[in-house]
């Protein structure tokens, strides 16, 4: 998955190269910092020493000794002084230079802490935001998998305001859940008349053939049509759904190839399809959207917002423990 954000010690990390949220000294401190030198070994500390410091907004890379990756970049956040001092465009920054610096270096994988977002103050949502936003915008022109790792549970309250119009659309829909249940249970004795079922959002078939045809395009078919009929390219469709191209490729030359649910939902919401459409490509995945589960409600809330932005739909299906959308 190209952006995914995970809760572990950044230190733990087998990635390429992980993120320091550091101090201009690049002399160590605590938080992030203390846990990668503590980890890393005296070495580290050794050669930041060589290297003069670094801006706010700046970021510097060097070896990972002790740590299972192979580099650190040392990146400098700016302090939260209430958001009027250029706060935003500096904590941007950091993501995109830390980003350049382990692209010019060859890594095809990312961890970054929420910079700032500790002893800097940064409001921890703000921060979030900034981290999603920029690394999004590097990963639409560049191939690489960045973790955004979350430490403690406090950087996502399901309480906090952001989510709260989902949580009440959950429970919105638990409640709709119960009353299917009573109603199925009243109408127990009265047999339903049999029909046939057709995706939902598509006309019924006019003849046998047309029917048999409907059924006959796979998922990896349906795929490629709708990303025809949307005008995109291939790289938009699999970059706004956050899979990989390698495994784009597998779906593209494989027209029998069976996604996941997380996969196929990432593309209807690349595609933004509405929710009928949706169901349809779950469908010749061999899945539904069922209000028996959280992750199928919270990305049906976000259809029915018409917000089709990949990751707002996986920073809210992190918080609420859910599997994330792509690969
Ligand atoms: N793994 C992942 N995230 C962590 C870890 C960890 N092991 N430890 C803390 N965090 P902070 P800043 C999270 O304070 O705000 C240092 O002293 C933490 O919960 O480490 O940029 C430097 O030397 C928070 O969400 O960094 C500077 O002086 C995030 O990492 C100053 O702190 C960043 O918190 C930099 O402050």
């Amino acid at each position: 998955m190209p952006l995914n954000i995970v809760r572990n010690d950044i230190t733990k990390m087998k990635v390429d190269a992980i993120v320091n949220a550091a101090n201009p000294s690049l002399l160590g401190g605590g938080g992030v910092d203390g846990a990668i030198h503590r980890a890393a070994g005296p070495e580290l500390l050794e050669e930041c020493r060589g290297l003069g410091g670094c801006e706010t907004g700046s970021a510097k890379i060097t070896g990972a000794y002790r740590l299972p990756c192979k580099y650190v970049i040392h990146t400098v956040g700016p302090i939260w002084h209430g958001g009027l001092l250029g706060e935003r465009k500096l904590l941007s920054s950091c993501y995109r230079e830390s980003l350049n610096l382990a692209r010019d270096a060859g890594c095809e994988s990312v961890a970054f802490p929420l910079i700032s977002a500790g002893a800097y103050g940064y409001p921890r949502d703000r921060a979030l935001d900034v981290a999603v936003e920029t690394i999004g915008a590097f990963l639409r022109d560049h191939e690489m998998t960045v973790y955004l790792v979350v430490f403690d549970r406090a950087s996502f309250q399901i309480g906090e305001r952001r989510f709260q119009a989902i949580e009440s659309y959950i429970d919105d829909h638990y409640v709709d859940l119960r009353l299917d249940k009573a109603r199925r249970v009243q109408s127990v004795g009265f047999p339903q008349p049999q029909t046939m079922a057709y995706p939902l959002g598509s006309a019924a078939p006019g003849n046998l053939r047309e029917a048999l045809a409907m059924i006959d395009e796979s998922f990896s078919e349906m795929l490629l049509r709708k990303i025809d009929e949307k005008g995109m390219t291939d790289a938009q469709c699999y970059k706004k759904a956050n899979i990989d191209r390698k495994l784009f490729s597998k779906i593209r030359s494989d027209r029998l190839y069976k996604p996941s649910k997380p996969t196929a939902l990432a593309f209807a919401i690349a595609l933004e399809l509405p929710l009928g459409e949706t169901r349809e490509l779950l469908e010749k995945a061999g899945f539904a959207l069922s209000h028996s589960s959280k992750f199928d409600i919270i990305v049906e809330y976000f259809i029915r917002q018409g917000n089709y932005n990949i990751y707002e739909i996986n920073e809210a299906l992190f918080a609420f423990d859910q599997s994330l959308l792509g690969n």
